[in-house]
């Protein structure tokens, strides 16, 4: 079995994304499952595009999607990704989209295979942070959330995918002066997403928790 794992490039005004750090950080092998690791841009379309020559090259079974998400207390898998692009900033392209559905031919929304419940239960389970969000925004993180459920939808049908959001790193709070913002430092992020990934292994095949 093979997993794919993405973290997006610094956007914005932050130096560093802890999404790419922490897909830095992981193992390269997780029960005898092969982690492949990929950096992908914080570009609409461009970052699709990246996704699906790696998809192409490595034939995973499962691709997880990570992100920065400014606010958030926990860590945060996304139950659902929307047919729609709608950003308040611009991209690392300098492109901003607005009220622009991602495909024309896609559905309205996917909802990830990935069983986010038992996810968020095992992540508990170390004494971190996390909730299941029920929107993963409209911005490049539920772009490429929903793009790859289009792949699938389309072209890969084998493949089981989905997105966490992470919290800022505390030096990212730090620099921006906003110090009322929460954070969750790299060695805890690195545990939790080694925990959920640890459930998807665990859980390849069966249902998610309560899902009976
Ligand atoms: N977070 C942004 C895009 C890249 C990232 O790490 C988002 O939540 O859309």
């Amino acid at each position: 079995m093979k997993i794919l794992v993405t973290g997006f490039d610094p956007f914005g005004t932050d130096r560093v994304n802890p999404a790419l750090e922490v897909v830095k950080r992981l193992p390269n092998e997780i029960k005898g499952v092969q982690i492949i690791k990929l950096e992908i841009p914080t570009k609409f379309n461009v970052c699709a595009q990246v996704v699906h020559r790696a998809i192409q090259q490595e034939g995973p079974d499962y691709v997880l999607n990570i992100g920065q998400a400014g606010g958030r207390n926990g860590i945060t898998p996304e139950r659902i990704a929307i047919n729609l692009d709608d950003a308040k900033t611009v991209d690392n392209a300098g492109v901003r989209r607005i009220n622009q559905p991602i495909q024309q031919d896609g559905q309205p929304a996917y909802f990830t295979q990935l069983p986010i419940k038992a996810m968020v239960a095992a992540i508990r389970n170390r004494g971190i942070i996390s909730t299941i969000s029920n929107s993963a925004g409209t911005y490049v993180c539920n772009h490429i959330m929903y793009q790859v459920q289009y792949m699938r939808d389309k072209e890969f049908p084998n493949i089981k995918a989905g997105f966490i959001h992470i919290p800022l790193l505390p030096e990212q709070v730090t620099q921006r002066h906003q110090y009322q913002l929460p954070s969750l430092s790299l060695e805890t992020d690195a545990v939790g997403i080694i925990a959920a990934l640890n459930v998807m292994i665990d859980r390849d095949g069966k249902k998610d928790l309560f899902d009976y």
